[in-house]
């Protein structure tokens, strides 16, 4: 199907379905194009409380239409791409958590919001690489369990350093994880001048390295408001559609041509159009389980 014809066919069927379509900052550019909102998987799960349209396609992975769906219950929400799913929120279990909680009976659990509905429902408190560190400051407990992502916790270890922080090991973002120090110097080399932004999802040594840790929506802004005209960009090539966009005097440099997720590039403009005509792929979740993992995604947005 020739592409503008599928462009006008996804406004069509937007109309007709009264749908919005929200993508992720890690999309592929020509589905951030025809989206309705562009941002993290926070923003746009708050968005999609907000807006009064019956049918939401997230283009995303499966844990943000969840968080959607869990936050807009009577909605409509649908995954373009079924398969689209996130190794970081699949590597811990309720069963696992259960255990691990038992471990450490005093502590306050903290998940990212890459996990499952499962975790959410048994977790404390939900919280964002860009709310991490308030969140935590937000709780009344010495001791937190944070899952499922070991160098988001130490990061915030590093900030919040009154609270004994115990991470879930070996949750890592395998995308994040694929950049070497070797990447950094060779880049820097090149790149001289250049302010080096990563996400919090990097190693530690990584982090070191940069001058600038934030989610992707907080690396976006940084690099708007910064008067540098050059910057290596540590995370998902897909944030480089909107800050090239946003800013064309300036000058982009992806860490790594390996910072590609290849769940997020999943979704393609036929999926969306595939979505809206045949309304596939519905995100239903029990509501007692919806429920208890609303708890933990509202306390989240009261913090914010
Ligand atoms: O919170 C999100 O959407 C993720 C997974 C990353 C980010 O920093 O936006």
């Amino acid at each position: 199907m020739d592409k503008t014809f599928l462009i006008n066919e996804i406004n069509r069927l937007k109309k007709e379905k009264n749908a919005c379509i929200l993508a992720h900052n890690y999309q592929l550019p020509e589905v951030q194009d025809i989206a309705d909102i562009v941002g993290d998987s926070f923003a746009l799960s708050r968005a999609a409380a907000k807006m009064d349209n019956e049918v939401i396609v997230f283009c995303g992975v499966k844990f943000m239409a969840e968080s959607a769906k869990i936050l807009s219950p009577n909605k409509r929400v649908l995954l373009p791409s079924k398969y689209a799913g996130c190794p970081l929120a699949e590597c811990i279990d309720e069963e696992q958590l259960m255990e691990e909680k038992e471990k450490h009976p005093e502590a306050a659990v903290v998940c990212y919001i890459n996990s499952s509905t499962e975790v959410k429902a048994i977790s404390d408190i939900c919280c964002t690489s860009s709310n991490a560190v308030k969140v935590i400051e937000s709780i009344d407990k010495d001791e937190i369990l944070f899952v499922p992502d070991e160098n988001l916790a130490s990061y915030v270890a590093e900030k919040v350093t009154d609270k004994k922080i115990i991470p879930w090991s070996g949750g890592h973002c395998i995308t994040h994880a694929r950049i070497t120090i070797e990447d950094v110097k060779k880049i820097k080399e090149e790149h001289p001048g250049a302010e080096m932004l990563v996400h919090p999802e990097v190693s530690k040594e990584i982090r070191d390295s940069a001058e600038f840790v934030g989610s992707t929506s907080q690396i976006i802004d940084y690099a708007k408001k910064s008067p540098n005209k050059e910057f290596i960009i540590g995370t998902e090539i897909g944030v480089l559609h909107k800050m090239k966009n946003d800013n064309p005097e300036k000058k982009f440099y992806l860490l790594s041509p390996r910072l590609v997720c290849q769940n997020m590039k999943m979704t393609t403009l036929k999926d969306v159009h595939n979505s809206l005509l045949n309304m596939e792929h519905e995100i239903f979740i029990p509501e007692s389980m919806r429920i208890k993992a609303l708890g933990s995604l509202e306390k989240m947005l009261r913090i914010e």
